[in-house]
């Protein structure tokens, strides 16, 4: 090669690495090529993580996060299975969700190298997890809790007597008590998922069934009620209980409890008493689901998503998320670490008995599940 020539290559290749973008193995924001850009696109449930634990991670490894939430599994199965969603971490319920997306091939293989906080989670955790995920490959146990009910119970017991089934699936699917609780405001789930085994639950019958008779049951179930409920939703009736908007609803655990500390609050705030929020994981019987935390596979900054991965497994970290979210985690290290009110908290860490008393969702089979999401269309429109 002339030296003229050498003198023009190198510098074609100075221009390509400054453009970065056009090189394989850079990036749009001009990183070198084999670096990563500093940036990391999350999407996670609303209201599950600190208030500081974002900017913490970003003062810590420089990485700026941009970070978008969903309330529904759906949307983000939906946008994960489009391709090109653009985010590197996300946090899917393990069953029937992450479950069916592993199958599909959608996360990436994590690289345990780079998460050595992986030895502070709860070895029996992990071992549940196998059987959806051999060698807990692709996910990680965040957080887990129960769907039931919330309850104020001021105005519960003002509409129904000081005898009001505060204990049962009953203070939502028996008719009378419907029709008498729905002036003080009804909140159901919108979640398949969880509204329909809670109704097979309060039934009798297998959470898990989805035969066309099952169907109907639920169907039904909803019919006797639909009238009394004022809205399907999976985010907003955490702010109706706080506010007195809403007497009652289906919701998850930690979400009530997050109602309850946002109307005390506000009491504190206003010297008025703070409501008596409470969460009931009904006697029948309640769903517990995990919550996990993968890389998809087309993720542009796995580098990024596996610092943040390893970051949340940090036991200061991870129990500080629980103090202000009020979910159990699967960090055995972080135990010692969390506010001794809510690791007494019975609705967080169901002791024992109750724990008897909860079911894991399991994966129906595709044409099932289809059936289901139609008739919980039909229901929530009450047709
Ligand atoms: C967070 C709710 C997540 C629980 N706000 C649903 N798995």
């Amino acid at each position: 090669m002339s030296l003229r020539l050498a003198t023009l290559a190198s510098a074609s290749a100075l221009i390509l690495a400054a453009c970065g973008g056009s090189q394989p193995g850079g990036d749009a924001a001009g990183a070198p090529a084999g670096a990563e850009e500093k940036v990391l696109n999350v999407y996670n449930w609303s209201d599950y993580v600190a208030d500081d634990t974002i900017a913490n991670f970003e003062a810590a490894t420089g990485i700026r996060v941009n970070y978008d939430v969903y309330a529904e599994n759906e949307t983000l199965e939906t946008k994960l299975t489009a391709g090109g969603s653009g985010y590197d971490v996300v946090f899917p319920s393990a069953r029937p969700f992450a479950q069916r997306q592993i199958r599909a091939g959608l996360y990436a293989p994590l690289d345990k190298a780079k998460l050595p906080n992986l030895q502070h989670l709860d070895p029996a955790i992990m071992a549940g997890l196998a059987d959806i995920d051999p060698d807990n490959a692709h996910i990680v146990p965040y957080m887990w809790g129960t769907t039931g009910l919330g309850i104020n119970v001021d105005k519960v017991t003002a509409a129904l007597g000081a005898d009001a089934p505060l204990d049962s699936w009953g203070l939502l699917f028996d008719p009378a008590n419907a029709a008498k609780l729905a002036s003080c405001g009804i909140h159901v789930l919108d979640d398949d998922q969880e509204a329909f085994s809670a109704a097979l639950i309060w039934l009798g019958r297998d959470p898990n069934a989805g035969s066309a008779d099952e169907i109907d049951a639920v169907r039904e179930a909803y019919a006797a009620i639909r009238p009394h409920i004022r809205t399907f939703n999976n985010a907003e009736y955490k702010d109706a209980l706080a506010n007195g908007d809403a007497c009652l609803v289906m919701g998850y655990s930690g979400d009530i409890g997050q109602a309850r500390d946002v109307a005390i609050e506000a009491a504190e705030a206003t010297g008025r008493a703070a409501p008596d929020l409470r969460y009931v994981i009904p006697k029948e019987g309640a769903v517990r689901w995990m919550d996990v935390i993968a890389i998809p596979k087309d993720a542009r900054h796995p580098g990024n998503a596996h610092a943040f991965v390893n970051y949340l497994m940090q036991p200061e970290v991870i129990a500080a998320i629980t103090d202000h979210v009020a979910y159990a985690n699967a960090n055995l290290a972080a135990t010692d670490l969390i506010d001794p009110e809510i690791a007494a908290d019975t609705g967080v860490y169901p002791p024992e008995d109750v724990r008897e008393r909860l079911v894991d969702p399991v994966s129906l089979p595709d044409d099932m599940q289809r059936q289901r999401v139609r008739a919980w269309t039909g229901i929530k429109s009450g047709r």
